[in-house]
Parts: C-alpha cells; sequence; structure tokens
C-alpha cells in the first residue's frame, strides 16, 4: 500500500515572505493583516514573517520571484486587489498577476500562494477582505502553512 502525504497547519520555526500590493490598499492592507493573523495564531514567530510592499498587482510576482531566489523563505504568500472598472484594464492587470504567480510558483521549490482577491464590484471586495465571506488572505496564510508542511513531509518520505 502506497502512503499518504498531508501537511498539518504547523510552520514554526520557518521564515514566511508576504508580497502586498499597495492599489486598493483599503482592501490589502486588511489582507495582509490577515495573513498576518493566520501565521501568528498558527504559532509562527513575527520575527519569522517578513513583508515586501509593492505598488499594484502587476508587481507581485516580481517581488515573489526576488523574494524566493533569496532561499531564505519556506513560502511566499501574494495579496492583492484588482477590481474592475469601466474598461477593460482589469482583465489585463488579472490575468498577468494570476499568470506571473503560477510562473514563479512553478519554478521555485517552495510554495507561492495565490492570495489575490478579484472583484467586479467594491461590494465583493469588501466580503473578501475579513466580512462576509471571510479574509482572502487568511486563507492563503492557511494553504502556505499547509504546503510548507506537505513540502517536508514529502521530503522525509
Ligand atoms: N493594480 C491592482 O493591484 N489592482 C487594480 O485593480 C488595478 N487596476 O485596476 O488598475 C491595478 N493596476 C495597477 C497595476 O497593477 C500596476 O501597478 C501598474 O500598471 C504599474 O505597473
Amino acid at each position: 500500500m502506497g502512503k499518504t502525504f498531508e501537511g498539518k497547519f504547523d510552520s514554526r520555526g520557518k521564515k514566511i515572505a508576504i508580497v502586498g500590493s499597495r492599489f486598493n490598499d483599503f482592501f490589502t492592507s486588511e489582507l495582509v493583516e490577515g495573513a498576518k493573523d493566520c501565521l501568528r495564531r498558527h504559532g509562527v514567530d513575527e520575527s519569522q514573517i517578513d513583508t515586501a510592499w509593492v505598488p499594484g498587482g502587476f508587481e507581485i510576482p516580481f517581488a515573489a520571484k526576488r523574494f524566493v531566489s533569496t532561499g531564505r523563505y519556506a513560502a511566499v504568500i501574494c495579496v492583492g486587489c484588482i477590481i474592475q472598472g469601466d474598461t477593460p484594464h482589469f482583465h489585463y492587470v488579472s490575468s498577468e498577476v494570476t499568470k506571473g504567480i503560477a510562473m514563479v510558483g512553478m519554478e521555485s521549490n517552495i510554495p507561492v500562494v495565490f492570495g489575490i482577491v478579484t472583484a467586479e464590484t467594491l461590494d465583493q471586495a469588501i466580503e473578501r477582505s475579513g466580512t462576509k465571506a471571510g479574509n482572502k488572505g487568511f486563507d492563503a496564510a492557511l494553504t502556505a502553512l499547509e504546503m510548507i508542511d506537505l513540502c517536508d513531509v514529502i521530503d522525509e518520505g
């Protein structure tokens, strides 16, 4: 019978990076706080959490890549908020952010987590930044914790 590998939510002692974008800061500051809250409440010491702020979602993959290339982190959590306006701009930005984060993740040996809110309305963004639909930053941090532990469990065989 083969083995089953699964991660727990315990990454004490590991360094974790967060990349947050300032665009739509009203929401992204809540997402970054949500991610930190999740990490702290799962035993990650504040001193182990590093945060980089970038201007907008488009810049997130680049900063995530820089964090990965230091070799210091067990995971990178990307949080941002892209809200639809009157032009197709939203589609271009969200598609590049999504592709970029996926690309960085596939090329790295650590989890790079997608915590980007893409919303058609301000209400949808509010709901995902700490109200009705939870906090996507918190959810992304939980995913990071599970994936970090899964990496360890797989490595141990
Ligand atoms: N960046 C966002 O993070 N969210 C948005 O909703 C957004 N919109 O809609 O324009 C946005 N644009 C800025 C973009 O991410 C870059 O920072 C900018 O184009 C400079 O490269």
